[in-house]
């Protein structure tokens, strides 16, 4: 049913065509900085003032108006976002929703007439991009590419002990339920959610996380590993697959049932988008690690796959015919960016380049290998928050989030302070010991103006880039 739906909102945007609409897909795991970006984004869009965000001579957008989105996603809360930010002077709340959001614009370059256009955007958790490997994929090759990923880190295998000895040596469902959340809750114990999937572990269909003070042991009783209790699946290896087939019977259903109901509405949105733009927050990835690097690299490809049209494609030419075909054709990710964000949280340009440099690093073997017009790889801070300081040593001035000691300090209490954030290496670490990084985390800096927009660095080329200026 979802597949029809999904397929006739696809012919129908097709027969419409979009001519003057871009549909763009800002894409990034959680806490990349999507929610920040989309809300400095249209702020600026609708208060565009040239100093603040320069899209070169002559180029001003005139009106930016939200319109009323035809999708079943609700609204993006721009509003409640913005007034986060001017009001409490807090980042927006993690997102718990899918939520897509459709502006008009009226720009002018030039001397030209204004002309009209049409943006669409989406928001959504990004615990969620751990399912995009379940798009195009059966429940047996989820589950080999599940069972890979832990294998092929030497963390996660540990984590994983139990349940690898729980799956050679039971069949019983409840069991092997159970030892599998027990090695989600490890890692999500361990700051490691990125491997989380069924994302609905950490952030279920009404949009409610594991209990921030819980344990393995009370996430593995609270949360579900699929949409209900009744319906949760877990990796099997092949051997396993072949000594349980009732079970796998069970496991299959349930999850196609998953993939079509949380993974399939965002993901057909995304495949149909002109321009792709992923979000990478290296800072954070440089202090996560071995196995924080391994899960960002391996989204990022997943996400990179969604540009290959024909995967899910000859599946939908069975179900639509020839003419249906016709249609649905057309549209494909013609361009894409890889952004590394959050550039105000490293000290020196050279560090910036070298963010740049990072990002280019993780992606571009697959980016070389995927059918898309162009690509290309930016640096920004969609609300700039800190200043630097300083000259012989390269430091930084913010509000910080946690003091000394790792307590978190209240916003209002949060004064300025300098700091030395450290160094970005050209090249990620590869042998030995992972070194240790930081980039302490600072609240936002911005004016109480409403019609002022945040202070940015870098967003400029992105914009540039998607309104092909
Ligand atoms: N210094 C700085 N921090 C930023 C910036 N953008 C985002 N952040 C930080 O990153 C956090 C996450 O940003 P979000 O935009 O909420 O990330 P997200 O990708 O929407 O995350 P999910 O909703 O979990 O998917 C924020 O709460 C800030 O702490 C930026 O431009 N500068
Ligand atoms: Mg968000």
């Amino acid at each position: 049913m979802r597949i029809k739906e999904n397929l006739l909102g696809t012919v129908y945007n097709r027969i419409r065509g979009r001519r003057g609409s871009l549909r763009i897909a800002i894409v990034g795991s959680q806490a990349s900085g999507k929610t920040v970006f989309l809300t400095s984004l249209i702020a600026h869009l609708q208060h565009h003032d040239p100093q603040a965000l320069n899209l070169g001579s002559g180029v001003e957008i005139l009106k930016c108006e939200i319109s009323k989105s035809s999708s079943h996603f609700s609204p993006f809360p721009y509003e409640y976002n913005r007034s986060t930010l001017v009001h409490n002077n807090a980042w927006p709340a993690k997102t718990s929703d899918v939520s897509e959001i459709r502006l008009k614009l009226d720009l002018k370059r030039g001397k030209r007439k204004p002309e009209q256009l049409c943006l669409e955007f989406l928001d959504f958790p990004g615990e969620r991009a751990a399912d995009f490997l379940m798009f195009s994929r059966n429940y047996s090759e989820w589950s080999d590419m599940v069972l890979g990923s832990i294998q092929a880190d030497r963390c996660y295998s540990e984590l994983a002990r139990g349940f690898n000895s729980t799956s050679e040596s039971s069949c019983d469902e409840q069991e092997l339920i159970y030892a599998y959340k027990m090695f989600l809750g490890e890692a999500l114990s361990q700051r490691y959610s990125r491997i989380i999937t069924p994302s609905v572990y950490l952030i279920d269909c009404r949009g409610k996380r594991p209990d921030g003070g819980g344990s393995p042991e009370s996430w593995s009783n609270e949360r579900f590993c699929g949409l209900s209790a009744a319906e949760q699946f877990v990796p099997l290896s092949e051997e396993e697959r072949l000594q349980n087939c009732v079970l796998v019977k069970k496991f299959e259903a349930r999850y196609r049932k998953y993939r079509n109901k949380i993974v399939a509405p965002l993901v057909h949105w995304l495949e149909d988008a002109d321009q792709m733009y992923i979000l990478l927050d290296i800072p954070q990835i440089l202090m996560g690690g071995f196995s924080m690097y391994n899960d960002e690299q391996a989204i990022a490809e997943r996400v990179l796959e969604l540009c290959d049209q024909d995967r899910g494609f000859w599946r939908q030419l069975v179900q639509v015919g020839v003419l249906g075909w016709l249609l649905v054709k057309p549209s494909r990710i013609r361009r894409v960016g890889v952004v590394a964000t959050k550039s105000d949280m490293v000290a020196t340009n050279n560090d910036i380049d070298n963010l740049e440099s990072l990002a280019r690093q993780m992606t571009y073997k697959k980016l070389r290998g995927i059918s898309v017009d162009a690509y290309d790889f930016f640096t920004c801070s969609t609300v700039m928050s800190t200043e630097l300081t300083g000259s012989r040593i390269p430091r930084l001035k913010g509000r910080l989030v946690y003091d000394e000691n790792g307590e978190r300090v209240a916003e209002k209490d949060s004064v300025p302070v300098e700091f030395v954030p450290s160094r970005v290496p050209e090249h990620w670490p590869k042998d030995g010991e992972w070194p240790g990084f930081s980039f302490p985390e600072v609240y936002p800096k911005i004016s109480a103006r409403r019609d002022t927009p945040p202070p940015q660095e870098g967003l400029e080329r992105v914009v540039k880039s998607f309104l092909g200026l």
